[in-house]
């Protein structure tokens, strides 16, 4: 972890974005345990540095498109918790008025394209945000989240040739958390780095620890300068790992068919942990100042729950209001 080169400001910026995606996916998992919560939710920890990274590296103007384990990035992204949670209970002062959920969260004043609940269905999305920019010579570009089972999609290999052969202002930063769902993508794909699929595409395929938020800002910034000069799309890929199941509801219990301490071994190299400890070592903070974005956090936290728990349900005259036929 490449901390010397930051500063302190810029690191505590980052474990503080990190700790309060993880503090409010507690939160959502309670609600999910005290049946607050209607339908289900992914959870993004363990995978915080993914998101912190890479839109620590963008403008405010840029794009992203998000998936449905798509708290982090919104959060990255600077969404407003207090919305994201009233959503989340499918209360009327949630982005979407409630109807959305976990799964359907967007911000356009972020620049946030939505999270999406169809797997892959996000990657076109932000390539055509990124073909607008280009069009329109704004200078903006996109990125795009997904995970390694959306990589087996026709939507990704479409996307990615298209935005490779006209030179758009796309990063597609590839999630690879080893599963789709109970799937193990080192069963049905016979690739280990799914960063070499850009080789087909004549376009940059980057690996990069998805642990480590330096390295994966560096990785992103790198490929934001390279799409914002005109050069064209990079996929990053990200090795990381979720900590808990697919969906809050799932026990995972397919993960150990590959290793018994496959789960631990990926939790000692929590992102916040580590950066934390990292920090330390070097001194370039002392536990006082974690100690205080943490209480700061915290208190953001409670009372974006209790801002969701006291906001009303939609009124029921609402139910056909914002539907597309
Ligand atoms: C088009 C489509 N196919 C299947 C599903 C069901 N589904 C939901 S999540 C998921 C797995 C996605 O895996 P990955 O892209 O690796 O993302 P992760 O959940 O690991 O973050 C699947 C198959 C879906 N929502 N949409
Ligand atoms: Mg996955």
């Amino acid at each position: 972890m490449n901390v010397k080169t930051y500063s302190k400001d810029q690191l505590l910026a980052w474990y503080e974005t990190m700790y309060k995606m993880r503090r409010f996916e507690e939160e959502v998992f309670e609600f999910y345990k005290q049946g607050l919560m209607p339908g289900l939710a992914h959870l993004y920890m363990g995978e915080e540095a993914v998101a912190t990274g890479v839109c620590a590296a963008l403008n405010d103007s840029d794009f992203i498109g998000s998936t449905h384990r798509g708290h982090g990035h919104l959060i990255a992204r600077g969404a407003d918790i207090k919305r994201m949670m009233a959503e989340i209970l499918g209360k009327v002062d949630g982005y979407c008025r409630g109807k959305g959920g976990s799964m359907h969260i967007m911000a356009m004043d972020k620049g946030i394209l939505g999270a999406n609940g169809i797997v892959g269905g996000g990657i076109p999305i932000a390539t055509g945000a990124a073909y607008m920019a280009k069009y329109k010579k704004t200078g903006q570009v996109a990125v795009s989240f997904f995970g390694d089972g959306a990589s087996n999609e026709g939507t990704f290999h479409e996307s990615i040739n298209m935005a490779a052969a006209w030179d758009l202002p796309v990063i597609y930063v590839l999630e690879n958390n080893l599963y789709g769902i109970s799937v193990d993508i080192r069963d049905v794909t016979n690739t280990p780095n799914l960063a070499d699929r850009a080789i087909g595409y004549g376009i940059p395929g980057v690996i990069v620890d998805g642990m480590d938020v330096t390295e994966v800002y560096e990785a992103a910034k790198a490929a934001i300068e390279r799409a914002r000069s005109g050069a064209g799309p990079t996929l990053i890929e990200c090795k990381t790992y979720r900590w808990q199941g697919h969906h809050v509801g799932d026990p995972a219990t397919y993960r150990k068919r590959k290793s018994e301490t496959e789960k631990e071994d990926w939790m000692a190299k929590c992102p916040i942990d580590c950066l934390k400890a990292e920090m330390l070592s070097t001194k370039k903070a002392k536990a006082s100042d974690f100690e205080a974005i943490e209480t700061a956090v915290n208190k953001e936290i409670e009372e974006s729950v209790n801002f969701a728990k006291e906001s009303p349900y939609p009124d029921v005259s609402e139910v056909f209001h914002d539907i597309y036929v």
